[in-house]
Order: C-alpha cells, then sequence, then structure tokens
C-alpha cells in the first residue's frame, strides 16, 4: 500500500505532493513501482497537527482519487485506491470516485457514521487502533500492556463493525504505531505482531519513515535521521512484518519493499497463504 499524501504538512512528505497533478503523477510513479494499493489522504495525522476542514479534505483527495481511478492498472483490477480518512462524507464521495478502501485511521471512534458507511458501501475497511485526534494524542499513550491493549481495543472496534454490518471479509486491522504510542510501544507491538495476526483479520502495517526509527538511527549528537531517509530501515521492518503475517505495508516508496517481499519469497520465509485484496 503506498502513500500519496494530499497535504502541505505530512510529517515524511509534507508538501511534496500538495497540487492535484503532482499528487496524481506520483501515484502513477508509485503504481509503476508495483503497488498494489495506493492510499490517498488529504489530512495529515502528524503528531500535533490540527484537523483540516471536510470541504478541504474533499478538494484536495476527490480529483486525485477520480483521476487515478481512469489508471489502466486500477481499471482491470490489478491496483486499488484507498482513502485515507476518518470523515464518513469524505469516505462516501471518494468510494463514488473510484476508491474500494476506507483506511481509517480512527477506527470508526472519530466518526459515528463511519462504521454504518462503510458497511452500507460495502467496500473494503481498514480499521486502525486509535485513541484520540492528533492534537492530544501523544499524552494518551499510557498502557500497563501495550500489546493486550491494543488487542483488546482493536478487537472491541472490529466487533463494531461486524455488528454494523460490515463483512467479515472486508476488514483489516492495523495496531497504529505512532498513534498514541511512543516508540518503546511501537518496538513492543512489532515484537509481537502474531498476537494481532491471531485477531483473525488481515493486518496492514504502518512503519513507513515514522519518527522512531529516525531515533533508533540518530546520529552521535542526538540528531534524529531525517525522514526521507529512513527508506531502508523501513524495509527491513517490512521483511519483518511479511515473515509475520502481516497482509500489507503501508509505504512511501516502493520498490526497497518489494524487493525485499521478493527475496523473502524466493528464500521460502514468508507465510502462504495471505489472504487477497477486497475485491472491486
Ligand atoms: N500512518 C499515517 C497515516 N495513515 N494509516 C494507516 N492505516 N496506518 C498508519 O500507520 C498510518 C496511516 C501517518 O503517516 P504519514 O503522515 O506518512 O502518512
Amino acid at each position: 500500500m503506498a502513500v500519496v499524501n494530499v497535504t502541505p504538512d505530512s510529517f515524511s512528505d509534507g508538501g511534496r505532493w500538495f497540487d492535484h497533478e503532482a499528487a496524481v503523477r506520483h501515484g502513477r510513479e508509485l503504481i509503476a513501482d508495483g503497488a498494489d494499493i495506493v492510499d490517498v489522504g488529504g489530512e495529515s495525522t502528524r503528531p500535533g497537527a490540527s484537523r483540516v476542514s471536510e470541504e478541504e479534505e474533499l478538494r484536495r483527495v476527490i480529483p486525485v482519487i477520480r483521476q487515478l481511478a481512469t489508471e489502466p492498472a486500477v481499471r482491470d483490477g490489478r491496483v486499488a485506491i484507498s482513502v485515507d480518512t476518518m470523515r464518513s462524507a469524505v469516505a462516501r464521495e471518494a468510494v463514488q470516485a473510484g476508491a474500494q478502501l476506507i483506511n481509517d485511521v480512527a477506527g470508526g471512534l472519530a466518526d459515528p457514521q463511519m462504521i454504518p458507511t462503510a458497511a452500507e458501501l460495502g467496500v473494503g475497511y481498514l480499521l486502525m487502533h486509535w485513541r484520540g485526534h492528533s492534537a492530544d494524542m501523544q499524552s494518551l499513550a499510557t498502557y500497563d500492556d501495550v500489546v493486550a491493549e491494543v488487542c483488546a481495543e482493536l478487537t472491541q472496534q472490529a466487533d463494531r463493525a461486524i455488528e454494523a454490518g460490515i463483512a467479515a471479509d472486508r476488514l483489516f486491522l492495523d495496531p497504529g504505531l505512532g498513534f498514541s504510542k511512543t516508540g518503546e510501544h511501537n518496538w513492543e507491538l512489532l515484537r509481537h505482531l502474531d498476537a494481532i495476526t491471531a485477531l483473525g483479520y488481515p493486518v496492514v502495517l504502518g512503519v513507513s519513515r515514522k519518527r522512531f526509527l529516525g531515533t533508533l538511527l540518530a546520529d552521535a549528537d542526538g540528531t534524529p535521521r531525517p525522514p526521507d531517509d529512513r527508506d531502508d530501515a523501513t524495509a527491513a521492518l517490512t521483511g519483518w512484518a511479511a515473515m509475520h503475517g502481516v497482509w500489507a505495508v503501508r509505504v512511501h516508496t516502493v520498490r526497497a519493499n518489494s524487493d525485499a517481499l521478493a527475496v523473502l519469497g524466493r528464500v521460502g520465509a514468508l507465510r502462504p497463504p495471505r489472504p487477497g485484496p477486497p475485491d472491486p
């Protein structure tokens, strides 16, 4: 799953794909590089970020999705488009414009209409572990046992989604690394990916360029490694994720990650079978 952030302020690539033409061009490049899903988002979830209006979010993402939906690889079903949004109204318009998957980083908790809307639309729903909006999410990063609590909270939301009518085979879970989690919490969840895949749904993981990698790879003077210099570390975790049964990784560049998967597949280190993408 490759990221197209149509935002001026995402932590990792903010501003770079902010105009529509640049965003569409970038989406095409990601498809050419081998992305299976292109994830289009218009609202930064960087810690501390404030929210954009619904109108602005729609203005950012809908034309990009509409345009990418005309790509041959999307039309013939090889590539799916997802929309990274917490708003049901944005999800609805995005699906009308051609998205087949809703990536809701709030797991249904930011907008009470999101889960019913996803159920009604009948598309894939990626439910991420979430405790609060970016402005205050780091103050919510308190756990006695991060693995057990994330699993319990994900299960509760997944049960709600199923009760609301989302088909079990259209539901995907994500532990939400960096969202109300410290670096230590992220590493602990990565050590216990088996507990998350054991919940019984395909798991998506977003580690790409995140701050905890910058901290790990900091200079001797403590300066964190900058975001666009964290792709090799991201590819290492892609391999780790795939070896632990994760279904998809959300990444900013495709090649190093798909190369890592090709190597691990060839050496026989991946777990078959992995469920396929949602039907268009
Ligand atoms: N992380 C970000 C945005 N959207 N969606 C999912 N499902 N999982 C994530 O971990 C995730 C996400 C933040 O990263 P960005 O600013 O680089 O997009």
